[in-house]
């Protein structure tokens, strides 16, 4: 009886050895990624790593490590170290700001390991620390709210008079809080009567934005227009204006202008509370998985893609468009 038991032991064990062979021999075939992802403070972000985990999937070929950095830069440079160790085959970077990454690029470099940015830029001394970039063109999106807002205002007639602007800022030093700034502060050069009465650092969290317009609007300092650098801002905004009695949207007293046009922004717009949304697309997953693709088979993509993007106002949104929409 023992004898037989030991026998049995024995195969299982033979089995079992196989078995994990044949596992390591499939997975040794998956495309190692490590992605650092900035944090989830936006529905736009969690649409954005949705979008990473479902193209980098194992059943997609890619075995992804994930790392979540809760909007701290210390913690992406650990993540990318981390993933160095580990010898990944890529890494993506999603980074929180432009500057500080030369250091750890060189590290990466040094272990050969390609580097792929998504979403916002990096500034590096030398583009050659990174292979590929995707994302928005973050100027763009901020002069299709400006020349919105320049029509609106036409045509309520008051172009040339004063507009005075609460302006709610992403991310201090991220791509797309630099370029939508840039947008309006352009726009404010060139418009005599525009005038920015606070700048508010919202750091793109619903929660932050609420707080400081509330504040803000305790001061009781008038204003007609919010140009809000994401839609959680946004809500935030919303809420502090409601609070105070203030309207907002196509029938309130001052015009809302927000950007990301993620599904909750675009409700909001065709209700009225949202003049306009201009669109900020998250769904990177399937241009990074095909960016890896074109590594893969030798191939050289392009140092920079931006994807297509357009707004949304109230009269060309209905809720069969909104649902229609993948965020
Ligand atoms: O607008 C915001 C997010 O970098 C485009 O980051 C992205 C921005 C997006 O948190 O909602």
């Amino acid at each position: 009886m023992k004898r037989i038991l030991a026998a049995a032991a024995l195969l299982a064990l033979l089995l079992g050895g196989c078995a994990a062979r044949g596992e390591a021999q499939r997975e040794e075939r998956l495309i190692r990624v490590g992605f650092s992802q900035v944090g989830s403070e936006s529905d736009w972000r969690m649409a954005n790593t949705a979008s990473m985990i479902d193209a980098l999937s194992e059943k997609n070929g890619f075995e992804l490590l994930f790392d979540n950095a809760k909007q701290h830069q210390e913690n992406q440079l650990l993540a990318i170290r981390n993933f160095i160790q580990q010898d990944v085959d890529y890494i993506v970077l999603a980074p929180i700001a432009e500057s500080g990454w030369d250091d750890v690029l060189q590290e990466a470099k040094a272990a050969g390991i390609p580097v792929i940015i998504v979403d916002r830029q990096i500034a590096v001394a030398d583009e050659d620390l990174y292979t590929s970039w995707v994302g928005s063109d973050f100027l763009a999106e901020g002069q299709r709210a400006i020349r919105w807002l320049e029509q609106t205002v036409q045509q309520q007639g008051r172009l040339s008079e004063p507009l005075r602007i609460l302006h709610i800022q992403g991310t201090d030093g991220a791509t797309a809080q630099l370029l939508r700034t840039k947008a309006l502060d352009d726009a404010v050069r060139t418009h005599p009567g525009w005038q920015i009465v606070a700048r508010l650092q919202g750091e793109y969290t619903e929660a932050k934005s609420y707080e400081l317009v509330r504040d803000f609007l305790s001061t009781g300092e008038k204003i007609d227009v919010i140009y809000s650098e994401n839609d959680n801002m946004s809500f935030g905004a919303i809420r502090a204006l409601d609070e105070a009695g203030i309207r907002c949207g196509t029938d309130g007293d001052v015009l809302l202008i927000s950007f990301d046009a993620v599904r909750q922004a675009l409700e909001l717009c065709m209700e009225g509370k949202i003049n306009v949304c201009v669109e900020c697309n998250p769904l990177h997953g399937p241009r990074v998985a095909a960016l890896i693709e074109q590594l893969e088979a030798g191939e050289t993509p392009a140092k920079l893609t931006y994807v297509d993007e357009t707004f949304f106002s109230a009269d060309i949104l209905n809720e069969a468009l909104i649902q229609k929409r993948e965020y």
